[in-house]
């Protein structure tokens, strides 16, 4: 179905220590992803960067730029909510801090249309710490716990109520630290972790997330971190974890993605174009965008779930 894309750059750095997502949203502009989206039918306006709200940055003895990253929540909220009553907001990383403030404009949407908002996180990593948790201390650690209402995160905007833990599949999981694992164990949260896709093939869990989100007319917000895909195909991430996502599987899942006519609203996060080799990396984020906004080899006559 032909979409009005509307693009948003995003880029913070503030969620690691590690420096380059910067660099984000002019490399997917540079490897041509309004071209991409436009020959596949869709209208896109690139609204160009945004930037933080207005901060002044108070050291914390733990966390890394916390004034910067909640300044960065709240316009990119502010941002996301508005792009919503004219299109499908695509949000260009930037680190996965920024998820933080993207899924709450969701979330407020959703409120606003009275419609449940669904988030598939695709990720090595489950970003679910609280502010006490972090032992890193980089908040981009941190956006699940804070959108699912773990705990308190003061001075961040306040949500319009908790992301439901049944409203969430992660899926790609391999590096969740010990309190993660403890605290998402307890939860409801869809957790597909490498082993499980091993076993039972990536389309499987991810259907069967589609279809609940379908049978009740629900949003869909799709959370992409680079770091998903396995090192050998997507280097050019921060923080790479072996064994992950084939270039197919991400594939399969776009073009699943696709199929169910679900989606609301996208993140690219997490690349790092100072990592990357001619654009190698980027490119592969900006085919996997194509294969959700329906690239495809064949048209297909029944979708595969
Ligand atoms: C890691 C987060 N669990 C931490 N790592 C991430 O520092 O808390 N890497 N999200 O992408
Ligand atoms: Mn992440
Ligand atoms: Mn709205
Ligand atoms: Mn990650």
């Amino acid at each position: 179905k032909p979409q009005h894309v509307i693009l948003q750059g995003a880029p913070l750095d503030c969620g690691k220590n590690r420096r380059g997502c910067i660099m984000g949203p002019d490399a997917y502009r540079t490897a041509g992803l309004v071209e991409a989206l436009e020959s596949l039918g869709h209208t896109v306006t690139d609204i160009g960067n945004i930037g933080p709200a207005p901060y002044t940055e108070v050291i914390h003895p733990k966390l890394h730029r916390l004034s910067e990253t909640i300044a960065w929540t709240q316009s990119l909220a502010d941002a996301t909510e508005a792009a919503f009553a004219r299109g499908m907001p695509i949000t260009l990383g930037g680190d996965h801090a920024l998820a933080a403030g993207t899924v709450l404009g969701a979330m407020r949407h959703a409120a606003a249309v009275d419609r449940p908002l669904f988030v598939l996180w695709l990720d090595a990593h489950s970003d679910f710490h609280t502010l006490e948790s972090t032992d890193s201390g980089n908040l981009h650690g941190t956006p699940m716990g804070y959108l699912t209402g773990r705990s308190d995160f003061p001075g961040w905007p306040d949500l319009p109520a908790s992301l439901p833990y049944e409203n969430i599949a992660m899926i790609g999981l391999r590096s969740v630290d010990p309190a993660e694992r403890a605290a998402l164990q307890q939860t409801a949260i869809t957790r597909v972790d490498m082993r499980q896709i091993d076993e039972s093939g990536i389309a499987t869990p991810l259907g069967a997330f589609l279809e609940r989100i379908e049978a009740v007319n629900g949003m869909l917000h799709v959370s992409l971190d680079v770091d998903f895909l396995d090192p050998a195909a997507a280097p050019a991430v921060g923080t790479t974890v072996p064994g992950g996502a084939t270039v197919r599987e991400g594939h399969l899942v776009m073009e699943m993605i696709n199929d169910s006519e679900l989606l609301t609203s996208m993140d690219l996060v997490e690349l790092n174009p100072f990592m990357d080799e001619r654009g190698r990396t980027t490119r592969l984020m900006v085919d996997l965008a194509a294969s959700a906004l329906g690239r495809n080899v064949f048209d297909r006559p029944t979708r595969a779930f």
